[in-house]
Parts: structure tokens; C-alpha cells; sequence
């Protein structure tokens, strides 16, 4: 069992672990009865460590275009642009990306319409999966066939956290996401 999580411990009993599970974890300053909490977690210094989804972020507040994203994230420390593996995640990065005033990003999403492929991800050149139908957020409508290439997935927190399929040729920003190998 992944028992990396939030700890929580007194001064007179031992240590307890929280198992990660698909939960939002609830940030609080306000511990009573003597408690201390502390998070382990093994994000480089280089990200951020998110602790409501217990993921490792790093914002490359640029403008370039999906392919060179995806190369900037790769080649730092072999992250990718993010991933939406849970609704969960996508809640803690919207609260994320606000709280810094990161307006947009690409994700690790594409679809080239040519070769009969849905929308999957593709984190690292030659590697793809499916996305998981039941973890989309779609903006009303979308996504929108631009003609037949390939299009990409760009990421809104101000619009609610959704996700618009765009010209992957756009310049935008890249939200990098660092998998860490229990
Ligand atoms: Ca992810």
C-alpha cells in the first residue's frame, strides 16, 4: 500500500500514517489536541509540491508553442506537461495555477483527426494512453475539429478548469508535472 501521505503525530503517542487514496486533501492551519502534521513527499526542489493532490508542479510561464512545451517539460527532469489522472488533481491545480495567477496551460493532450485517434495523452514523444472518459472537462461544446490536423489541449483555470482543444501552433504556457516513482 502507498503509505506516502500526511502524517500525523502527538508528543505522547507514535506515528500514523494517512495511505494516499483519490482524495482532496483539506489544508488547515488549525490543529488542536496537541497535534503535529507534517507531509513527506519527494517532488524536486525545482517544482512545487501540491499538497491537496500530493503532485509536483512546475509552471514554465512562457510562450511556446504544444511540441516545444512538451520538450521544455521533458527535458527538465523528464516531467510532462500535466496529466488530469483524477477530478481530484483538477481541483488542486486550479486551486494552484489561481493562487499564482497562471492563467493558461497546455496539457500533455492531442489528437491528430488524420489517423482516426480520440483525443489521448501523449507525456513524452512515442508514448500515448487514452484519456480517461470519466476524468474530461471539456469546455460546453468542445472540442472543436480546427480543420482536420492536429489539435492540442489547453487548460483554463479561469474558466472553471476546462479544457479547450486549440491549434497545437499557439504559443502558450506549460504547466510541467513531475511523476514521482514510489
Ligand atoms: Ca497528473
Amino acid at each position: 500500500m502507498n503509505l506516502r501521505g500526511i502524517n500525523y503525530k502527538t508528543s505522547l503517542k507514535s506515528c500514523t500514517c494517512v495511505p494516499k487514496m483519490n482524495v482532496l486533501y483539506n489544508v488547515t492551519t488549525d490543529l488542536t489536541g496537541g497535534c503535529l502534521a507534517f507531509v513527506a513527499h519527494d517532488c524536486p526542489q525545482t517544482f512545487h509540491y501540491v499538497i491537496e493532490s500530493h503532485k509536483c508542479y512546475k509552471y514554465i510561464n512562457d510562450a511556446n508553442n504544444w511540441s516545444v512545451s512538451r520538450k521544455l517539460c521533458n527535458d527538465m527532469l523528464n516531467s510532462h506537461p500535466v496529466i488530469f489522472d483524477e477530478a481530484n488533481e483538477a481541483t488542486a491545480i486550479i486551486l494552484y495555477m489561481k493562487s499564482r495567477s497562471y492563467v493558461y496551460s497546455w496539457t500533455a493532450g492531442y489528437v491528430n483527426y488524420t489517423n482516426g485517434l480520440a483525443f489521448h495523452w501523449g507525456p513524452y514523444p512515442g508514448i500515448t494512453r487514452p484519456i480517461d472518459p470519466n476524468v474530461t472537462f471539456w469546455y460546453p461544446g468542445a472540442p472543436y475539429p480546427f480543420g482536420g490536423g492536429t489539435d492540442c489541449i489547453e487548460f483554463m483555470p479561469r474558466f472553471g478548469g476546462c479544457w479547450f482543444d486549440y491549434y497545437c501552433d499557439v504559443t502558450q504556457s506549460v504547466l510541467c508535472e513531475y511523476d514521482v516513482v514510489f
